[in-house]
């Protein structure tokens, strides 16, 4: 990594110091940021380790010492910002989800290549060694013919109607909250273990609290449920939610085929179940047995737990290697990884609003929810 290469941020919050600690941890300058106000701008240079703060995006914008820009801000901004971003000819993280709307996701797509820069979202759970190694033994067939998939992405920090956030407005986070925002790397993860697509969908979402401490009424979904179709032929269920009491983080993947299931808690992440009909396996993080994909991603031997951290700050490194070389790592999630998200996030609440089944074309390059069956 050359150590000028230098980045920009938008936004203050708890994401932009994960992104901010992940690129000090790559060795590129965190030279400025903008976040809100002049107050909260100063705050986040001086808490996130900047060098300094901007009055606007279009003044970091025009600082030649940027070359990428992290896009940390709420949804409703992705669009108008990455696309400002794109346009400057600089490089790109943009949080998930991309944009509200996979029309806009996909205006995204198309002028990132049609400018030639790096376009990334932070589909960062692909990132936990196991996670390649999950993906590694399915591409090898030891699962034999993939069967089943069941998915779920819990969380509590929205359980009670006292807790409120920005993200709970539709203003800032668009039509979808909890599919938008976790649902998206459920459906992301799934996709990437598999390398296997979700044709048809239909779900059912839940707002359990219609209103909240300063919010007159909540539009946002808590919940959603769903099944779901692959190319494949096999089946699976869906569950996201911000309100299962004791549920932190519980990002899990059971997938199962003819011959084996393994199994996947990023709450748990140095271990992958590998099960049988006649006994379980639990495959360690222990590079020297890993994949090269898995072991590439080991930052610390085995013994030395990893996390969260680790694995984002894996995702930016390799953003920053594709910035460096032109070559993209295997894996890095691009904006066409955020279309994806955002055109399952528009059919499951399509289905959600209508009762139906929705189909996707599996091909990221068409957009349209094709049909509806009864
Ligand atoms: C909040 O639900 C949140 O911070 C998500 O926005 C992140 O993407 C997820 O990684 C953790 O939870």
């Amino acid at each position: 990594m050359t150590p000028d290469l230098g980045v920009g941020m938008l936004g203050g919050g708890f994401m932009a110091a994960v992104h901010s600690r992940a690129a000090r941890a790559a060795g590129a300058r965190l030279v400025g940021l903008v976040s809100g106000d002049a107050e909260q701008t100063a705050q986040a240079v001086a808490e996130l380790g900047f060098e300094r703060g901007y009055a606007s995006l279009a003044e970091l914008l025009a600082d030649p010492a940027i070359d990428v820009v992290h896009v940390c801000t709420p949804n409703v901004l992705h669009y108008e910002q990455a696309m400002a971003v794109i346009d400057a000819g600089k490089h790109v993280i943009c949080e998930k989800p991309l944009a509200v709307t996979a029309e806009q996701a996909d205006e995204l797509v198309r002028a990132a290549a049609d400018a030639g820069v790096i376009a990334a979202v932070p589909f960062a759970y692909r990132f936990h060694p196991l996670v390649r190694e999950a993906r590694a033994r399915v591409q090898a067939g030891e699962l034999g013919q993939l069967t089943m998939v069941n998915g779920t992405y819990l969380q509590d920090w929205l359980l009670s109607a006292m807790d409120n956030n920005w993200r709970v407005d539709a203003k800032f986070v668009g039509p979808s909250r909890v599919f938008a925002d976790i649902g998206s790397h459920l459906v992301d993860l799934i996709e990437f273990i598999t390398g296997d697509r979700i044709e048809t969908l239909t779900a059912v979402k839940q707002t359990v609290f219609p209103t909240r401490e300063g919010s007159a009424v909540v539009t946002t979904e808590d919940a959603v449920a769903l099944s779901v179709m692959f190319r494949s032929g096999a089946i699976g269920t869906l569950a996201v939610s911000q309100v299962v009491p004791g549920q932190k983080n519980r990002l899990r993947v059971e997938i199962a085929g003819t011959e084996a299931a393994l199994e996947f808690d990023q709450e748990d992440p140095e271990k992958l179940w590998l099960h049988r009909r006649s006994h379980a396996e639990r495959i360690l993080r222990e590079a020297a047995y890993l994949s090269p994909d898995a072991a590439r991603l080991c930052r610390v031997p085995s013994g030395h737990p990893m996390g969260f951290q680790d694995a984002f700050n894996s995702f930016v490194a390799d953003v920053y290697t594709a910035i460096e070389t032109g070559c993209v790592p295997d894996g890095l999630p691009t904006f066409a990884d955020g279309l994806r998200a955002a055109r399952l996030t528009e059919a499951a609440m399509a289905a959600a609003d209508s009762g139906r089944w929705v189909a996707l074309n599996p091909n990221v390059a068409d957009l349209k929810i094709t049909e509806k069956v009864a």
